[in-house]
């Protein structure tokens, strides 16, 4: 245990830049695996009798390639399947994560039998029962309910297996099946809806050209976690492309030829303002594309910032919902409208020729019955907001130095900079107007769509049999349709915008608003280690009169289940699957080849789904699924399921050889040979310039007209100047008092993983806090803290690590390190309760409009 220096104490780590690869950060660095010596060790392992079987990971839901060998002739065991990096993906398993699944399928603690609750809700005790017993008890349990109830009394959530649980939700007809967005990416997705529109807001969908990137700015994005983006990424820095980390802690990208930056929590609308402030006074941004190619020129009245309309006008416009512009050419206002086709799909722009928009007008104009109204453009909104945040200004706010945050802006601006959309987005109950600016950042530059810049990637195209809901209509696997009587999933109705907020079914089960919920199927999420406010959702899990849990460990999450049903995973899947982070667009196949391991009765899923509904809802199951007969046997099964998708597949590659002669050939021998294929080539300069975007504008929007026209009155502006967060109370500065901020790292900290050796090991349970800090408050590396919420009250105690990795003022905690409560747990496994979870101390608000949650919280602390 050292004490710390004052040296120590105010000097930030001092990062060179643009040096050698080599000297890069933990994953960074296994971008530079030589693949060829993969490739070798990979061909050695075939000649001494190993087969190469690809598999998409899991592990944290990226689906990265990875080959899972396997000495042919010899069963299933850890030593026999060795899991690998696919050396020719596009996307390439290299973290220790994915290596570490075979360790989470052979676990000691793997789920085994069905269980059904003995103890009380929250006690962990379980007795073992048979696959019929639970299945029958469940959908007993399950038709009372949607007898009393409704069908929409029935809600699920997972993290990665929604469209698992659509098998059963919409099958039985509920609207409720709820993923977990809010906690992890919901207001980037809000973000990017905001900018590029419906259609482009998905994760991976606008990504950087991260290959060819020269600048890139990531502002609480830490990539080394996440989806071999790093991998690829590392091509870039190895031709000098510099990379920026705005973080309250220093990621582990950040290592090596990488920057730190680091920024108070919450504040970082008032950092990307001051940007474009910098830009904009020092003539740095693109004005042309601006003009062109975004709504910035788009007029919009004053204050409200609702978009001006033709109609309002520009009498002589045959449209009258068209946009509007001024021309500088004739001084007239002038339509900027949409050519739709006959369904209303939007297909391109219909605006006259010649039109050169005018970025900085106000004033004005006058509609047909003489009315005036006062407007200005889209830019002119952005401008005067950014105006306010001189370097100076934001630097109060952020502490990032003003002179900084100035030549950040100049390197940005002139270096051909691109802004990371970000992803993990659940911080601070001001994130969704954060995110908006990030991918809006990338218009003032713009790169939008080119080579090096930020860009829309291509999809694979793929699509396997399901099912699945939209609105009120339900699919099945073989295209049955069905009804689904109440269509729109609670949270909607809460929060209009979600992408899956949990946290209000809580409140419906607790009271009933806007409707009872007597029933949540949870699949494959840790719960307590995902959702913000652990006391509220504890409380909600009490008042549950169902709880089934599909899992393969035991999670804390099981201790409140009626029934545990023990569940495969990825390793025992054989489907088709998109690549998700990659510019073309690739298919690959998962099929490992695994099966659970001896003494585990481990079931699919969808299987579970199936019988559960077979057993309620005899009729449902064979009409909307085609599931009318049990597979008893997990052979049966396999020869139910799998048979579907391969015939899928089969029809696919004929539907491909069909448009090409040849082509469907090819896919099919390049996923035989190695496990994935490229189906469509990125093609650059596509949108919005010959193709638009599926905002109201058609154009990437700097302001957000969804927002300004649906959404101003209900929380959500067109542009939002910063605010501090409302999520907490913030801290007093130089106190006891902190930001409490949390994130992942590459070796551990997925649910999936808590409870293996490297996570034991490697996994760091302790809270970061600063020199200045510990020094002020007499505490030391390895020293015990009483941590208390400043907001809910909840206490907890963790280890102090003292690093200057993290800013003064804040403290950081791995995101599924430590706090681990379940009480089913032998004791050589006592270390996963280590340190705290994060949950337990915040509040648990949402944004409004898309019900984003805040997982950073404010504490106070004490050596205890
Ligand atoms: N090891 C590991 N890797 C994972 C996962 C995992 O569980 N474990 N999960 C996967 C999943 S589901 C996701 S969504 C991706 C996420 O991957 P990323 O989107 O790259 O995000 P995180 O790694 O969560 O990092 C979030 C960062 O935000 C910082 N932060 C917190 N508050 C603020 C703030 O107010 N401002 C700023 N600027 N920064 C802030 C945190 O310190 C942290 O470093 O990772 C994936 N990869
Ligand atoms: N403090 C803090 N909290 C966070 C984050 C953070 O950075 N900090 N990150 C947030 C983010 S981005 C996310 S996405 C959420 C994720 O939080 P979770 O939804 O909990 O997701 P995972 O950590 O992936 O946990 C996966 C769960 O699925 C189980 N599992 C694994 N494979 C399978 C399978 O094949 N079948 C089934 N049935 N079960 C399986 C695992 O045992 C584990 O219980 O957490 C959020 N919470
Ligand atoms: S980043 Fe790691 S854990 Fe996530 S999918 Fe890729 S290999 Fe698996
Ligand atoms: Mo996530």
């Amino acid at each position: 245990m050292t004490k710390n220096t004052k040296e120590s104490a105010t000097v930030l780590p001092k990062l060179s830049r643009r040096t050698f690869l080599g000297a890069a950060g933990a994953t960074v660095a296994g971008a530079a695996v030589p693949w060829s010596t993969l490739e070798a060790e990979v061909a050695q392992l075939k000649s001494e009798g190993w087969e190469a079987r690809p598999c998409a990971c899991n592990v944290c839901g990226g689906y990265c390639g990875l080959l899972a060998m396997h000495k042919k002739g010899e069963p299933f065991t850890p030593q026999t399947v060795k899991i690998m990096p696919n050396p020719s993906h596009p996307q390439r398993g290299c973290c220790a994560r994915g290596a570490s699944a075979v360790w989470a399928w052979a676990h000691p603690l793997r789920l085994k039998k069905p269980m059904k609750r003995v103890g009380a809700k929250g006690e962990g005790k379980f007795e073992e029962i048979s696959w019929d017993q639970a299945l029958d008890e469940i959908a007993a349990k399950v038709k009372a309910i949607c007898e009393k109830d409704g069908e929409r009394a029935v809600a699920m959530t997972s993290h990665n297996f929604s469209s698992m649980q659509k098998w059963f939700g919409a099958a039985l007809g509920t609207p409720n099946v709820i993923g977990h967005s809010s906690t992890c990416n919901s207001a980037s997705v809000m973000g990017r809806r905001m900018v590029f529109g419906k259609g482009f807001d998905s994760a991976g969908k606008v990504e950087p050209d991260y290959e060819r990137v020269k600048y890139l700015l990531c502002i609480g994005r830490t990539l080394n976690c996440a989806m071999g983006v790093s991998s690829v990424l590392a091509r870039a820095r190895q031709q000098g492309a510099r990379v920026l980390f705005v973080d309250p802690r220093m990621p582990e990208g950040a290592f090596g030829d990488a920057e730190w930056l680091p920024i108070k929590p919450g504040t970082d609308s008032a950092f990307i303002y001051a940007l474009v402030n910098v830009a904009i006074r020092e003539n740095l941004v693109d004005r042309a594309f601006l003009a062109k190619w975004t709504n910035a020129p788009y007029l919009v009245e004053k204050d409200s910032m609702k978009p001006v309309t033709a109609a309002e006008c520009c009498p002589s416009a045959t449209d009258g919902t068209a946009f509007v512009v001024m021309d500088k050419t004739s001084g007239e206002l002038r339509p900027m409208g949409l050519v739709k086709d006959e369904k209303g799909t939007v297909t391109g722009f219909a605006q006259p020729e010649g039109v050169d928009p005018d970025l900085d007008f106000t004033g004005t104009v006058t509609g047909p019955n003489g009315a005036t109204l006062e407007v200005e453009t889209a830019y002119a909104v952005f401008a005067r907001t950014a105006s306010k945040w001189t370097p100076e200004e934001a630097s109060a706010v952020t502490g990032i130095p003003a002179e900084r945050i100035a030549t950040v802006a100049r390197e940005f601006f002139t270096l051909g900079g691109v802004c990371d959309d970000g992803w993990y987005s659940s911080r601070n109950g001001n994130d969704n107007e954060a995110y908006q600016l990030m991918s809006a950042l990338n218009l003032f530059t713009g790169s939008l769509d080119q080579k090096g810049g930020f860009v829309v990637t291509q999809g694979g195209g793929l699509k396997m049999p399901s099912a699945s809901s939209s609105g009120t209509k339900g699919k099945g696997p073989a295209g049955q349709t069905w009804e689904i009587p109440f269509g729109k999933a609670l949270d909607k109705e809460i929060y209009p915008e979600s992408s899956g907020t949990f946290s209000a079914v809580f409140e419906a089960i607790l009271h009933e608003k806007p409707y009872p919920v007597r029933a949540v199927f949870v699949t494959g999420s840790t719960m307590f280690h995902r959702e913000a406010n652990s006391n509220r959702m504890a409380e909600a899990l009490r008042a549950l009169e169902l709880l089934v849990v599909q899992d393969i460990l035991p999670h804390e999450i099981i201790d409140y289940a009626d029934y545990v049903l023990p569940s495969t995973m990825f390793l025992e899947w054989h489907e088709y699957a998109g690549v998700k982070w990659a510019l073309d667009g690739n298919i690959q196949l998962n099929s490992a080849g695994l099966t659970p391991p001896e003494g585990c009765e481990a079931r699919h899923e969808i299987w579970q789904f199936c019988e559960i509904l077979r057993r309620a809802y005899p009729d449902r199951a064979a009409d909307r699924l085609g599931y009318a007969k049990e597979c008893r046997t997990t052979e049966e099964w396999k020869a139910w399921f799998d048979g579907m998708t391969e015939k899928a597949w089969a029809k696919f590659i004929a539907s491909k050889n069909e448009s090409k002669p040849g082509e469907g050939d090819r896919i099919a021998a390049e996923i035989a040979e190695k496990g994935w294929c490229r189906t469509a080539e990125k093609k650059f300069g596509v949108y919005p310039y010959k193709k638009p975007f599926g905002t109201p504008t058609g154009k990437p929007e700097i302001v957000s007209f969804l927002c300004a026209s649906k959404y101003r009155d209900k929380g959500l502006k067109g542009l939002t100047d910063f605010e501090y967060p409302k999520a907490y109370t913030q801290p007093k500065p130089r106190s006891d008092e902190f930001f409490l901020v949390s994130g992942k790292d590459s070796a551990s900290c997925s649910g999936v993983t808590i409870f293996t050796w490297p996570t034991k090991f490697l996994g760091d349970r302790t809270l970061w806090m600063h020199p200045v800090d510990a020094e002020r408050l007499g505490i030391s590396t390895g020293d015990m803290i009483e941590v208390t919420g400043i907001d809910t009250g909840v206490k907890g105690e963790a280890r102090v690590t003292v690093t200057n990795r993290v800013m003064p003022g804040s403290l950081f905690s791995h995101g599924f390190s430590g706090g681990v409560r379940t009480k089913n747990l032998p004791p050589e496994y006592a270390w996963v309760r280590e340190g705290i979870n994060s949950h337990w101390f915040a509040t648990g608000f949402a944004q409004p409009v898309c019900g984003n949650l805040a997982n950073n919280s404010s504490v106070r602390v004490k050596r205890l």
